[in-house]
């Protein structure tokens, strides 16, 4: 588990997901297994369903209610505890927007314009991408700034954005002759932090690839995921002796990484146990593991979403504990500014 160090600030650990789409076991093993192991006496965790991020590329709004709903489902069901960790949504914290349009005014196009996700999300036709998706790290900057964090548990692809975050505080600190922002610390630890397609290794698994078939979504059943791995691309040799001869499988280092991180131990604990096997062998092994850890979070966010009044009011109140941290830092903010208020 990931200490806390000594800092003049709080330790402070803030993380988000967007609602875009459904919970995908990259997400789960990238993302919110790191968060629930975040919990605990070391921090004050704060965890986001980032709806404004969402709409930088347009959602149907029934679409959205029902995605940012079942996404706290699955927070919840797989163990983040609304009474230690506050659980928001973005919208419900006017703080976050407030701060990010000061961070807009902070951030340099130069930086923008070097970040590659924007590329990837807005492909070959960016003029036709809205300003939002451009704009979108400068909020994400704000979403964790606003509470002055200090680490930030996400996967590999987001390692590009926390730097920004920590080049936006810099430049805030620098201009206004304040030591106000902290430099956060990004946390990407774990076998998984880039779980992969599982019918491209080449791509990350997301949420908005056109192939269900790409990715194990965090609702699906025992046969929807035992037809998924068995179906997962690999290719016709055994597993190696030793990792190294994983190093040009892409495939076949994504089953490997992703079994190391259901099962709690290594890439290399894997490849000492399953050496030698045929995929004929390990995907059954896999199907298994995957479905004895994620079957019992799939009925629970199905159980919890028979109950939307709940997640509505765990939202509600996470915004009141969330707005109690981020006023007085927007107040501070605007204050050094020069805000007149
Ligand atoms: N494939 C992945 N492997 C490991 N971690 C991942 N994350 C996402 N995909 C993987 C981590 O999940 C957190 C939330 O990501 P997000 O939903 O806010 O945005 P994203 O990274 O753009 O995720 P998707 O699934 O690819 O969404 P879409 O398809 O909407 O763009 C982050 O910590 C991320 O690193």
């Amino acid at each position: 588990m990931t200490e806390a160090p000594a800092s003049a600030f709080t330790p402070r650990v803030f993380s988000g997901i967007q609602p875009s789409g459904g919970l995908t076991l990259g997400n789960y093993l990238g993302a919110i297994k790191r968060f629930v192991e975040m919990q605990g006496d070391s921090f004050e965790t704060i965890y986001c369903m980032v709806d404004l991020h969402a709409i930088t590329t347009w959602q149907d709004p029934a679409v959205l209610r029902r995605n940012t709903r079942e996404l706290c489902a699955g927070f919840l069901a797989a163990g983040i505890d609304p009474e230690q960790s506050v659980l928001i949504n973005q919208s419900q914290v006017p703080e976050h927007a407030q701060l990010g349009w000061m961070f807009s005014c902070v951030a340099r196009m130069g930086w923008m314009k070097r970040m590659t996700q924007f590329k990837d999300k807005a492909g070959k036709n960016a003029e036709a991408a809205s300003l939002g998706l451009f704009g979108y790290p400068a909020l994400m900057a704000a979403d964790i700034l606003i509470y002055h964090a200090t680490h930030v548990p996400v996967g590999e692809d987001q390692k590009q954005h926390l730097e920004l975050t920590r080049d936006i505080a810099a430049k805030f600190n620098h201009d206004y002759g304040v030591d106000f922002f902290p430099m956060t610390e990004p946390v990407i630890e774990g076998a998984a932090t880039r779980v992969m397609s599982l019918r491209d290794g080449a791509k990350k698994m997301s949420k908005s690839d056109p192939s269900d078939m790409s990715r194990i979504n965090m609702t699906d059943d025992a046969d929807a995921i035992a037809k998924k791995i068995r179906k997962a691309k690999t290719d016709p040799e055994p597993l190696p002796e030793t990792l190294d001869g994983l190093k040009d499988r892409p495939e076949a280092r994504n089953l490997v990484n992703i079994y190391a991180a259901l099962s709690d131990t290594t890439a290399e604990q894997v490849i000492a146990e399953h050496a030698g096997q045929q995929f004929g062998t390990f995907k059954p092994a896999l199907v298994d593991l995957a479905v004895d850890r994620l079957a019992p979070i799939s009925s629970e966010m199905a159980r919890l979403m028979e109950a939307p009044d709940e997640i509505d009011a765990i939202l509600a109140r996470g915004a009141e504990r969330a707005r109690a941290i981020a006023a007085p830092i927007l107040k501070q903010t605007y204050e050094i500014v020069g805000m007149v208020g």
